[in-house]
């Protein structure tokens, strides 16, 4: 079109609509709602990120250390971050977030204002950096670097007092202004009591002010962003429905609105705090021998990448290094057929050479037509003229196609706005018949169908908050999850037992073991034990006591199998397991308890 006829088309609109163009449905939609930064725009478009755990505790099992080990634990035989880069990229993650500081406060760089890090070490001779390694390495393979920094620290002897404000700051500065760009900060919630017995009150303000004074692009994750949020649980699960808005006041970190609340967010909330899902390959985060037959099929992949990716969430994928400070064999063949297995599924789309046709479009302008679901480019949509919030695409596919994957996306840069949508295909006699379901869409939204066959399906929008707007759409067929609902939310099976109820197990004759088990019910449901003593007998009369005041480190946000070892084998006939703590005052589940031998 010629800028004269432009012109004159414009002179037209405003002539028939007055003043409204906007409303008139010529132009762009205005925003909706509150929105997401740039920054957040393009970390939703990473969507598969790796996480690495990484220290003291790579060399003692644990899950949280004490801050009490020493430094010269921390000793991997051959570091390599070039080979953990080079597995990130060839799976497709796009970035990789390290545990710079777990809770124990050690330092994985020689941070200045702690005495617990790798310059205490002996691993280097006190040279090495672990920050250093990575970040180049990321820089090499094209990946962007982030780093989880603990605010818990159970080793600094300030914490618990505002002198640690100060020294978090600068460990903030230290961390985040010596290693190039930093996509991301993690800042745990969890907040624990330090050396000294006291719980410190966080200065979030000061820790926000340091990070965007060195990384201003930074999405700043916690409990409730204030850049993504945790998604309420650590299996890796968004809700079904779920809201990159979140109602953040009143809350902070660790004080956080409930995780159902978490997990969807809330509809028109006052801020754009998208979720992030993580979850380890493994039972727990940190790298354990013992967990080398545990590590996450391709289908608990798949159904994890679909529960996140899938449901409008970033996935941040947690695969510890050990002890040599390499990712293990059998965790990176798993990656690997993990990528293998999303590239076999998305590689082809049954939507490709489709054409679309809307009830409605904006204007009538092709510029908002319901060909822009299917041409690739995220910054053009199909759209309606404002006031239109109910409407449909019919899409025409080049010939019969069979899919079990839905694919949508919603163009957040505008605002979420979809509410609730349906899908429909044709039948052979040429009915439309109702395929699948959905409420929120958000960045992308993957259903999970029955294989269909068809050729042609129809999008229904029923709700939305504001003219909808799609930028994507896609058919794939998934040969290897099967043909099932898929992964959903954990099952809660199990026995409810009253909080300070002992549990005994009688094994019928003395047995050796060395260690127990004690697994929560699957979602902690009902409550979980956290602290405990343990004792064995050989008649259930005396008993022996093994441990008499210990934890289940995480145990509240992770509620996996938890395998105690004990200093040696030991024979007994009875086990009886004493809760001390739990985290439901008066009741906690048990799905299974038993001895390791
Ligand atoms: C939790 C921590 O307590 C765990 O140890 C782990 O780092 C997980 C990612 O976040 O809150």
């Amino acid at each position: 079109m010629s800028l004269k006829t432009s012109f004159l088309t414009a002179l037209l609109s405003a002539a028939v609509c007055g003043t409204a163009m906007v409303s008139c449905g010529t132009d762009a939609p205005a925003p909706y709602g509150v929105l997401p930064s740039p920054a957040q725009v393009e970390w939703q478009k990473m969507e598969t990120n790796m996480f690495c755990h990484f220290g003291p505790n790579t060399f003692t099992s644990a899950e949280w250390g004490t801050g009490q080990e020493s430094a010269d634990l921390f000793n991997p035989s051959g570091m390599d971050c070039r080979q953990w880069a080079s597995i990130a990229k060839a799976a497709g993650m796009k970035g990789i977030i390290i545990t710079a500081k777990h809770h124990d406060g050690f330092c994985l760089w020689p941070n200045p204002v702690s005495r617990h890090t790798v310059a205490q070490s002996s691993w280097k001779d006190g040279k090495g950096d672990v920050l250093k390694e990575l970040s180049e390495a990321c820089r090499e393979y094209g990946l962007k670097f982030g780093v989880y920094i603990s605010p818990w620290d159970r080793n600094d002897p300030a914490y618990g007092s505002d002198e640690y404000n100060e020294v978090f700051r600068q460990t903030l500065e230290s961390a985040l202004g010596n290693y190039g760009p930093v996509f991301e900060q993690w800042f745990d919630g969890a907040c624990g009591e330090g050396p000294n017995g006291k719980r410190q009150v966080y200065d979030w303000n000061l820790y926000h002010e340091t990070v965007y004074k060195h990384q201003p692009d930074a999405v700043i994750f916690s409990d409730i962003g204030p850049g993504c949020r945790w998604i309420g649980n650590e299996a890796g699960y968004a809700g079904k429905t779920c809201w990159s808005t979140l109602d953040t006041a009143g809350f902070a970190p660790g004080k956080s609105p409930a995780q159902d609340t978490l997990n969807c967010g809330n509809v028109h909330g006052e801020a754009w705090v998208p979720g992030e899902a993580d979850v380890s390959i493994r039972p727990g985060w940190f790298y354990k021998d013992s967990e080398n037959d545990k590590v996450k099929s391709v289908s608990d992949l798949l159904g994890i990448y679909y529960a996140s990716v899938g449901r409008n969430s970033l996935l941040l994928l947690n695969v510890p290094p050990d002890k040599r400070g390499l990712i293990h064999s059998i965790d990176s063949l798993r990656l690997m057929e993990f990528r293998s297995a999303l590239d076999k599924i998305f590689a082809s789309d049954m939507a490709d050479g489709a054409v679309a046709e809307a009830s409605s479009v904006r204007g009538g302008r092709k510029r908002f037509s319901a060909s822009n679901i299917l041409d690739g480019d995220y910054d053009s949509y199909w759209c309606t003229d404002d006031g239109v919030t109910e409407a449909s695409v019919v899409v025409n596919l080049d010939g019969v196609k069979t899919f079990n994957r839905i694919l949508l996306q919603e163009y957040i840069p505008l605002g979420q706005r979809i509410a609730a949508f349906s899908i429909d295909v044709k039948d052979p006699e040429g009915n439309w018949v109702r395929a699948a379901e959905g409420t929120t869409v958000g960045y992308k939204r993957i259903l999970l169908a029955d294989r269909l066959t068809t050729d042609a399906v129809r999008i229904n929008i029923e709700k939305s908050y504001a003219c909808p707007l799609i930028n994507g759409f896609g058919l794939y067929l998934d040969e290897i999850m099967g043909e099932t609902e898929g992964w959903d939310e954990p099952d809660d099976s199990g026995e409810i037992f009253a909080a300070g109820e002992p549990l005994v197990l009688d094994l019928g004759k003395d047995t050796q073991a060395r260690g127990f088990f004690y697994r929560p019910k699957k979602k902690g449901a009902d409550g979980c034990i956290i602290t405990y003593s343990l004792a064995v007998s050989p008649d259930g009369t005396q008993w022996q006591t093994v441990f008499s005041d210990k934890m289940f480190e995480n145990i509240v946000n992770n509620p996996v199998r938890q395998d105690v070892s004990f200093s040696g084998p030991l024979t007994f006939r009875y086990i009886k397991l004493t809760p001390l703590r739990t985290s439901d005052e008066s009741t906690y589940g048990v799905a299974g308890f038993g001895i390791l031998q």
